[in-house]
């Protein structure tokens, strides 16, 4: 992202003045008299499939299974391929997926960087000089790929996260223990042969790979296992679903050591508010999420909100566990400083939001952070917030979930994930409404709404970071998806 907005920069500042530029650097590129300039030239991604994979689609793929972009291409009779890159494509702990029939091979790519400016020539990288263990896509780089994905998701984060060393090195770490007999990575790389040798005599036309879920969960599809006589831990009973793998990359990836560490003081904060039909509030029954605001056709989602004055502020000299004064205001410009209608919320799949046009709508912002629980106060940051739907720039009246009262959050990483993650409902006045709150009695309603962190008898709490209800039946099971956000994570030495 940085350095495409260097590469525009530049376009931009030469495109000023570009008149005085050398015309032999663009000779065939000029417009009368003025230079014309080309975009970045493209990045190629050149390697090698086993040759018993040869003509294998080759592709590169997020972690997260979606395309990376740039082009596919068909390896040829020695199994050599090569992949074309937009020179302003960034990607770190990116997949190269090379299929063909049912049978699918992985290389994990540490890194590909943009083009660092538009006068750099076509870049070519060999996948061979990356990583020894990339040299050609077979049963070991697919091993290793997926023990290091386990590794970051059992971290807590995507693998694109991390930097390009720490996947470099996760990938050194990955081979050392899948070479190590009896170990549960040698017991992975056997099961992922064992699945290679089932997938090039199956007539299934697809891979066994469920590639959306290579990260975490189950990373082969059990209708594909249903169909074959594979026995992925060698005990010689038929296994029909992924538990035996996903079990054996556990252990092994638990082995890893990634070098992540959080950032101790800043934190990504999450909303995500759904708005929508069909829609449950706190007491479990249908919510009217335009009780007070105006269902406008072109209006959006926004958010607002600032610090809280419950906050614990620092005295002067250098306290910690508590909001600088000179953080007061730059925290509550973040948050929209109570302004309706200012700071959208996204529904494109762009801006921290996961799935575009799901009526989940979301706003992602990076926020001062301590950990309440080692902090002198007990508490930590409080904020509160509210969500309008309008149009830029109106006003409260008929935009705003209600008037008067606002949401309240204590900012606290509830399940050590790195991220804070929050899911509302439009419009749900039995949720953290801090008066006037709707939640019914016996589900701990009180009409306000207690600060976890200082409880206050008969009275619930909903003010933290919570699991949410996905299978419907209004009992929270599940901590909510921070979609593309990825947790703020620096060097480990950088942190002690
Ligand atoms: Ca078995
Ligand atoms: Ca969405
Ligand atoms: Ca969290
Ligand atoms: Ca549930």
């Amino acid at each position: 992202m940085v350095a495409m907005r260097i590469a525009t920069l530049l376009l931009m500042s030469l495109a000023a003045g570009a008149c005085g530029l050398e015309g032999e650097i663009f000779t065939p590129l000029t417009d009368r008299g003025h230079v014309l300039l080309p975009g970045a030239q493209d990045t190629v991604l050149t390697g090698r499939v086993d040759v018993a994979l040869a003509g294998a689609t080759t592709r590169a793929v997020r972690a997260d299974g979606e395309s990376l972009g740039g082009t596919t291409s068909v390896s040829d009779d020695q199994g050599v391929f090569s992949l074309r890159f937009p020179g302003v494509l960034s990607a770190r702990g990116a997949l190269v997926v090379a299929e063909r029939g049912a049978q699918a091979v992985f290389g994990l790519v540490p890194e590909l960087p943009a083009q660092p400016s538009v006068f750099h020539e076509e870049r070519w990288i060999a996948l061979a000089e990356v990583h020894p263990v990339l040299a050609e896509l077979g049963v070991e780089s697919s091993t290793v790929a997926l023990l290091v994905l386990r590794a970051a998701h059992l971290n807590g984060v995507a693998v694109g996260a991390l930097s390009g060393d720490a996947i470099l090195d996760a990938m050194d770490q990955a081979l050392a223990l899948m070479a190590t007999p009896g170990s549960s990575g040698a017991m992975v790389a056997t099961a992922v042969a064992t699945l290679q040798q089932a997938a090039s005599a199956t007539t299934q036309g697809d891979s066994p790979w469920d590639l959306q879920s290579l990260s975490g969960g189950s990373v082969l599809r059990a209708e594909w296992l249903a169909n074959e006589l594979v026995d992925l831990d060698g005990d010689g009973v038929q296994d029909a679903d992924s538990a035996k793998l996903d079990e054996a990359l556990d252990e092994a990836a638990a082995e890893l050591n990634l070098s992540v560490c959080y950032v101790p003081d800043r934190i990504k904060v999450v909303f995500q508010v759904e708005l929508g039909a069909d829609l449950k509030d706190g007491n479990c029954a249908t919510l009217d999420p335009y009780k007070w605001a105006a269902d406008t056709p072109a209006s959006r989602v926004f958010f607002t909100g600032g610090v809280h004055s419950d906050s614990p502020i620092c005295d002067e000299g250098g306290q910690e566990g508590c909001l600088q004064t000179d953080e007061i205001e730059p925290t509550d410009q973040l948050l929209g400083a109570w302004e309706p209608n200012l700071v959208p919320m996204w529904d494109d799949g762009t801006h921290g939001d996961g799935v575009a046009g799901d009526g989940i709508w979301t706003f992602e912002v990076e926020l001062p952070y301590w950990d309440p629980s080692t902090s002198a106060s007990g508490a930590g940051l409080r904020i509160g917030y509210k969500y309008t739907l309008g149009m830029p720039g109106q006003g409260w009246t008929s935009t705003e979930e209600w008037p008067g009262n606002k949401r309240i959050l204590e900012i606290v990483d509830r399940n050590s994930d790195g991220i804070v993650v929050r899911r509302d409902a439009f419009g749900d006045e039995a949720s953290n409404k801090d008066k006037a709150n709707a939640l019914k009695p016996s589900a701990g309603g009180c009409g306000t709404n207690a600060w976890a962190s200082e409880p206050v008898a008969g009275c619930g709490a909903d003010t933290e970071e919570r699991m949410v209800d996905t299978d419907g039946d209004c009992l929270a099971d599940s901590w909510p998806d921070p979609g593309p956000v990825v947790p703020l994570i620096q060097a480990c030495d950088e942190a002690d």
